[in-house]
């Protein structure tokens, strides 16, 4: 039965129902009631498994071709495919509805349909958005009660009229009567749909059951559909942690950094910082979504209630505060069970002698192939995590000091530079590049240009998302947060990581803090400001003065290889593309040399 009064919205989910003919329609209400039911529906079916080790925490295993974000099957779908841009696929809205109303058409048979009203932000945030999302996915529902705030108080905000956004997903697996269901029920590859309707602000998924193909809150939602938004309101949905630094004197500051998914953002977020005296606090690990506070200045909430976090990696040496995190009421994806019943992955710690791999086989360290697969996931509430800032929900966000860009490159890029002027910080950020990680599905490890790292992100064309930072510059004046750009992940010539990143990068964050105080010391260089040796605090830190050198040097004949691809870049957005930015490449050749 609904619980809602709002016309448009039952009206839309009995429409829905009627398409898509599911056995029963069910309204969440976000308790841990709705959670218990659904997760006891899910063990005695086997997609689950309850972890001994882990109070409240459950265990799911993909099926081999479910296993991250389909960008080659996700769409920006709007009337003219300019307004789409060179870097989204395009569908026409009418064709493409019509391709995804054949595919709805009973697709839910044998299943419950979910009605999820969800809130991306916290509910009394003016900055906060409400989505309706509707699934045939009992996993997506367990899953959206960590990851955003579901139920009553959504309903009551909504009222009979309030504005919220349609998010349809469904499995594609109908079952016939009497049919057993699979562990993982989705559909192939080339049935595959991640649609957005920004012209509507409507979402449309079909066929995947995995992360961001389905937990629509967030890349769809938060990302997607919300960059279109902000654009037309003035205001940015960014693909970026947000954390609080403080340092000995109390000072706090306040940074948005964007990287590429499975860069680090989880770890950096939650950094414990080795600078002596300095504290970190986490507020987002993923989406920032940015206005104009009454104050002028910038300011930024997460619009999640959760992590999604790539498990591989995580320790507790590389983030201690994400495996406390991790320790109740958490769902794992693609990890390895253990024989005691706790989950384990590839760079958590000591292997177990013997475990259950992400496949259901039997696993022991001489296996060749990983245990979790390397896009294997955490879904974690945030308030568990221990270093959570204690203003990490309030309505009006936290101003924003500092934005950072960055990815993975293993040449080129020193650890840190920062921009001359907020153009060049536009440039930096218009064509920053990373190598490709399994957080897709897809080669790993291509270089690939990744703009903000919005590339799978941006709902709309990416020159007019250029030119939006362009007018935001202008609309934040004199609190336009400075810019940096970082890389941890620089190689010497023999392949040896030359930094050693997690805890150490404040020693990088202090000096990008310190200048945006005007404090610390900086040397003009071709590409940017940049530390002298002397400038970073490296006090404690066993690292050879030449690897040091190595990760500030600029190689300007391998900068100026890079031009050509800046402009190749550049050129695939022709005419749209802001002048200011060719403008920034021109004077970067010419401080080339
Ligand atoms: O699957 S998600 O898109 O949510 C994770 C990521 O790629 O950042
Ligand atoms: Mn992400």
């Amino acid at each position: 039965m609904s619980t809602s009064k709002h016309r448009r919205l039952n009206a839309w989910v009995n429409q829905v129902a009627e398409m898509c003919a599911p056995d029963a329609v069910c309204w969440c209400d976000g308790t841990r009631d709705e959670f218990d039911r659904l997760m006891g529906q899910m063990v005695a079916g086997g997609m689950a498994v309850p972890l001994a080790k882990r109070s409240n925490s459950f265990l799911f295993r993909s099926t081999p071709s479910d296993v991250a974000r389909v960008e080659s099957r996700t769409y920006i779908s709007t009337s003219d495919k300019d307004d789409a841009g060179p870097m989204n696929n395009w569908v026409d809205p009418g064709e493409l509805k019509a391709t995804m109303n054949a595919l709805y058409q009973g697709c839910m048979r044998g299943r419950t349909m979910y009605v999820i009203p969800f809130s991306m932000g916290p509910i009394d945030s003016p900055i906060a958005k409400i989505g309706v999302e509707i699934t045939d996915s009992p996993y997506v529902v367990c899953n959206m009660h960590i990851m955003t705030r579901v139920g009553a108080g959504v309903v009551a905000k909504l009222g009979v009229d309030g504005e919220f956004i349609p998010c349809l997903h469904s499995l594609g697996a109908p079952l016939a009567p009497g049919e057993k269901d699979a562990p993982w029920p989705c559909a192939p590859l080339e049935k595959k749909y991640i649609s957005h309707f920004p012209e509507e602000n409507l979402i449309w998924s079909y066929g995947s059951g995995y992360g961001g193909n389905a937990l629509l809150g967030k890349k769809c939602l938060a990302l997607r559909i919300a960059s279109a938004m902000a654009r037309q309101e003035g205001w940015m949905a960014e693909h970026m942690l947000i954390l609080r630094l403080t340092n000995p004197a109390g000072r706090q500051f306040h940074i948005a950094a964007a990287f590429p998914s499975a860069c680090g953002k989880t770890n950096l977020a939650m950094l414990t910082p080795t600078t002596a005296g300095w504290k970190c606090e986490c507020i987002g690990d993923d989406i920032a979504w940015i206005k104009t506070g009454p104050d002028g200045r910038p300011h930024a909430i997460n619009p999640e209630a959760g992590f999604f976090g790539v498990a591989p990696g995580t320790s507790s040496e590389s983030n201690r505060a994400a495996l406390e995190t991790l320790r109740e009421n958490t769902i794992f994806t693609n990890c390895a069970l253990t024989d005691d019943g706790d989950i384990w992955w590839e760079g958590m710690g000591a292997a177990p002698s013997h475990a259950i791999d992400w496949q259901g086989r039997s696993w022991t360290p001489a296996c060749s192939e990983p245990a979790a697969h390397p896009n294997a996931r955490f879904t974690a509430p945030a308030r568990q995590c221990p270093v959570i800032c204690p203003d990490w929900e309030k309505p009006e966000g936290v101003p924003i000091d500092v934005f950072v860009f960055g990815g993975r490159r293993t040449g080129v890029m020193p650890l840190v530079h920062e921009a001359y002027s907020w153009d060049h910080g536009v440039f930096l950020g218009a064509t920053a590049s990373s190598e490709t990680t399994a957080a897709n599905i897809g080669a790993v490890g291509n270089l690939r240009r990744d703009p903000f790292a919005m590339t799978p992100f941006c709902g709309y064309n990416m020159a007019d998302y250029f030119r939006h930072w362009f007018d935001m510059g202008e609309r934040f004046g004199k609190y336009a947060p400075r810019i940096f750009y970082v890389n941890w992940f620089r190689r010497s010539p023999e392949g040896r990581w030359l930094w050693p990143g997690f805890g150490e990068n404040s020693r990088v964050l202090k000096w990008i803090c310190e200048r945006s105080e005007g404090k610390a010391g900086a040397v003009e260089t071709p590409i940017g400001l940049m530390p002298r040796e002397g400038d970073l605090d490296l006090t404690g830190m066993s690292i050879a003065g030449k690897d040091v050198r190595e990760l500030l040097r600029v190689d300007a004949t391998a900068w100026k290889a890079e031009l050509p691809d800046i402009e190749k870049h550049f050129r695939q957005f022709g005419e749209r593309l802001p002048g200011r930015l060719w403008k920034q490449l021109e004077e970067l050749r010419q401080r080339l040399g």
